[in-house]
C-alpha cells in the first residue's frame, strides 16, 4: 500500500534505518491482508488453529509464559518534569529514555517484517475519534490491532497530510523482563514498548494511547479520558438511560457492559456501547457524551460462562483470538469456569499435557480473548455514533470484602470527584504482582494516568465547573462484599441490573435514599427485590455504614492524599474534611 503522508513515511524511514526490518509492511486493514497475516502466524506457530466448525475463523496463541499480563513496574511516563508524572506514575526523564531504552530497538526487527499499522480510535464519523500509528514487528499485535481499533485505510483517510498522530513505536526486543520497558511521551504524544507482546503493553491503542496518552490530550482540550465501560439501559415504560462505569482491570466491566436482565425484571434490555474505555465530550446541550474509542473486546476469560457472560461467550464463537487458554483434544478452547467440565486431558497454555486436580490451573487467570464488537449480541448500534451517547451516571467500584456498601450517591460532583479519588480495590491478575492486596486506584486510573493524579483530579472538578454544564450522577458500588462464611453477599451479574434501576430511579429524582456520611444509600425496600433471594440479615450488611470502619480509611485516605503534596486540590481536601467531620 502506498501512503501520502510525507511526516509518517519519514518516521517510518527513519524508524527502519534504525531497527533493521527484513521487510515493510504497510497495513490496509483489508480483510485479505487479515488473513494472510493469520495463515503466516499459522505457519511459524505463533497460532493455533481452534476446531472451525464451532469456532470459525478462531485461533489459540500462547504467549511467551513471562508475558502474560501488563507490567506496572516496566511502565514510564516520560515527562520533562518529573512532577508532571506524579507520585503514582513511574517516571523516566527523556534523555535517561533516549539513552537506555533506544538502544533496545536498534537491529531490533532483523529476522522481521515491520508492520505499520495507522488506526483510528473512536467511530468513523466522529469528530471526537484519533488518530495513531503502531509500528510493530509482532504479527500478533497486528491482528489483534486489526480486531481492536478501526485500522489501515479509514485512519490514513482521516490522518491525510496531517502531523496529528500519536507515534507507537513496538517492538518484541527479545522478550526479556529485564530489558522490557512500556514508555509514554506526553508531550509528544510518543509511546515506546519493547520487550513485551501481551495486549496491555503491545496493543498501543489500548492502554497507552487511549488511556495514558489520550489522558493528557483530554486535559490540555476539556474532555476525559477514562477507563469505563458504557451501556444502555432500556426500562420497560421505553426511557432510555446511559451509564458509564469504572472498575479496575478483571473486576467485571465486562461482565456488567453484557448485562442480561434477569427473568424477574422483565422488559428492561441492555446494550453494550464499551466495555473498557471511554471518552466523554461534551454536548451542546451541556451533558457529557461518551464514545468508546476501541472496535472489539479484549477480555478475560477465566470465569466465563454461560451463567456469568452469555453475551462474551457468544462474542468468542467466531473471528476471535484466544490466547493462554487451555485446549482440548478436539481443539476447542478451554477455560476455569468453562459450561463444561474439563475433559480427561487438556493442553494447558503452556503446551504442556494437563489433567484435572492438576497443581495449577489449565488456563492462565489472565488468558484473554479478543474479539469484535459487531460479534456481541447485545451491542449498541450507537458503536458507531458519531456524537457518542449522553450520560445520565457515572459509576465508581472496587472489589471490598468489608466496608463499602452494596452502592451509595454522591451528594455532588465535586464530592463524586471525591469518591472517585478515594477508590480502593482488591489487586487482580491483570496485572503482574500480588493479587488480593488493597490498593488505592483512583477512578480505577491507577496504571493508565498519564499525569500526575492530583492534576487528574483538578480536571474532574473543572469538568464540574464548566459554565451550563448537565453533568451525571456519581455513584459507588460494590458487588463483592463478603459474608462470615467468606461467601459474596450479593448474588451480582443480571441481578447488578437491581443496582442500576435503583440509579435511574435516583437520576428521575424518586425518593429511595437515604443520607449517611459517606453519601446516599438505597433506603430499605427501594432495591427491586422480585425474585431475589436475599435476607433481612444480608440487606443490612450490604447496605451498612459502619462510621469506625469508615474513620479507619479515612486514615489510610489521608496516608495516600498526603504523596501529593500541594498537587492535591482545594475542593479534594475539603471534600476529605466534610467527610471527616460527618463521621465524628
Ligand atoms: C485490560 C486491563 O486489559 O485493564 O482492560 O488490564
Ligand atoms: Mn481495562
Amino acid at each position: 500500500m502506498s501512503i501520502v503522508n510525507k511526516k509518517l513515511e519519514t518516521w517510518v524511514k527513519e524508524l527502519s534505518d534504525w531497527t533493521k526490518p527484513d521487510a515493510v509492511h504497510f497495513c490496509d486493514g483489508s480483510q485479505a491482508e487479515y488473513d494472510s497475516l493469520i495463515s503466516r502466524m499459522l505457519e511459524s506457530g505463533t497460532l493455533h488453529r481452534l476446531n472451525q466448525d464451532q469456532f470459525p475463523g478462531c485461533y489459540l496463541h500462547r504467549s511467551d509464559p513471562g508475558d502474560v499480563a501488563r507490567v506496572e513496574h516496566c511502565t514510564f511516563i516520560c515527562s520533562q518534569k518529573k512532577e508532571d508524572a506524579g507520585p503514582t506514575n513511574n517516571w523516566m526523564s527523556p534523555d535517561d529514555a533516549r539513552a537506555k531504552v533506544w538502544p533496545l530497538f536498534k537491529d531490533a526487527m532483523k529476522g522481521r517484517t515491520m508492520y505499520v499499522v495507522p488506526y483510528l480510535m473512536g467511530p468513523e464519523a466522529s469528530p471526537f475519534s484519533k488518530v495513531g500509528v503502531e509500528i510493530t514487528d509482532s504479527p500478533y499485535v497486528a491482528a489483534n490491532m486489526r480486531i481492536m481499533t478501526r485500522m489501515g485505510k479509514v485512519a490514513l483517510d482521516r490522518l491525510g497530510d496531517s502531523d496529528d498522530f500519536v507515534r507507537g513505536t513496538h517492538s518484541l526486543g527479545d522478550l526479556s523482563p529485564e530489558r522490557r520497558f512500556i514508555l509514554h511521551f506526553p508531550e509528544t504524544r510518543e509511546i515506546w514498548s519493547v520487550g513485551s507482546g501481551y495486549g496491555g503493553n503491545a496493543l498501543l491503542g489500548k492502554k497507552c494511547h487511549a488511556l495514558r496518552i489520550a489522558s493528557v490530550q483530554a486535559r490540555d482540550e476539556g474532555w476525559l479520558a477514562e477507563h469505563m465501560l458504557i451501556l444502555a439501559i432500556t426500562t420497560p415504560a421505553g426511557e432510555k438511560y446511559h451509564i458509564c462505569a469504572a472498575f479496575p482491570s478483571a473486576c467485571g466491566k465486562t461482565n456488567l457492559a453484557m448485562l442480561i436482565p434477569p427473568a424477574s425484571m422483565p422488559g428492561y434490555k441492555v446494550e453494550t456501547v464499551g466495555d473498557d474505555i471511554s471518552w466523554l465530550n461534551f454536548g451542546d446541550d451541556g451533558r457529557l457524551y461518551a464514545i468508546n474509542p476501541e472496535n472489539g473486546f479484549f477480555g478475560v476469560v477465566p470465569g466465563t460462562s454461560s451463567k456469568t457472560n452469555p453475551n462474551a461467550l457468544a462474542s468468542t464463537k467466531k473471528n476471535s483470538i484466544f490466547t493462554n487458554v487451555a485446549e482440548t483434544p478436539d481443539h476447542l478452547p478451554w477455560w476455569e469456569g468453562h459450561d463444561d467440565p474439563a475433559p480427561a486431558t487438556l493442553t494447558d497454555w503452556k503446551g504442556g499435557e494437563w489433567h484435572p486436580g492438576a497443581d495449577h490451573p489449565a488456563a492462565h487467570p489472565n488468558s484473554r480473548f479478543t474479539a469484535p464488537i459487531a460479534n456481541c449480541p447485545s451491542a449498541s448500534k450507537d458503536v458507531e455514533s458519531a456524537k457518542g451517547v449522553p450520560i445520565d451516571a457515572i459509576v465508581f467500584g472496587g472489589r471490598r470484602a468489608k466496608l463499602a456498601p452494596l452502592v451509595y450517591e454522591s451528594f455532588s460532583w465535586q464530592h463524586g470527584t471525591f469518591v472517585g479519588a478515594t477508590m480502593a480495590s482488591e489487586t487482580t491478575a491483570a496485572a503482574t504482582g500480588a493479587v488480593g492486596v488493597v490498593r488505592r486506584d483512583p477512578m480505577a486510573m491507577l496504571p493508565f494516568c498519564g499525569y500526575n493524579m492530583g492534576d487528574y483530579w483538578n480536571h474532574w472538578l473543572s469538568i464540574g465547573d464548566k459554565p451550563g454544564a448537565k453533568l451525571p450522577k456519581v455513584f459507588h458500588v460494590n458487588w463483592f462484599k463478603r459474608g462470615a462464611d467468606g461467601k459474596f453477599i450479593w448474588p451480582g451479574f443480571g441481578d447488578n441490573l437491581r443496582v442500576l434501576d435503583w440509579m435511574i430511579r435516583r437520576v428521575k429524582g424518586e425518593d429511595a435514599a437515604q443520607e449517611t456520611p459517606i453519601g446516599y444509600v438505597p433506603k430499605r425496600g427501594s432495591i427491586a427485590e422480585n425474585g431475589l433471594n436475599v435476607s433481612a440479615e444480608k440487606w443490612d450488611e450490604l447496605l451498612k455504614v459502619a462510621a469506625a470502619d469508615w474513620r479507619e480509611e479515612l486514615s489510610g485516605i489521608d496516608e495516600f492524599f498526603a504523596k501529593f503534596g500541594d498537587k492535591l486540590p482545594a475542593g479534594i481536601r475539603e471534600e476529605r474534611d466534610a467527610l471527616a467531620k460527618r463521621l465524628g
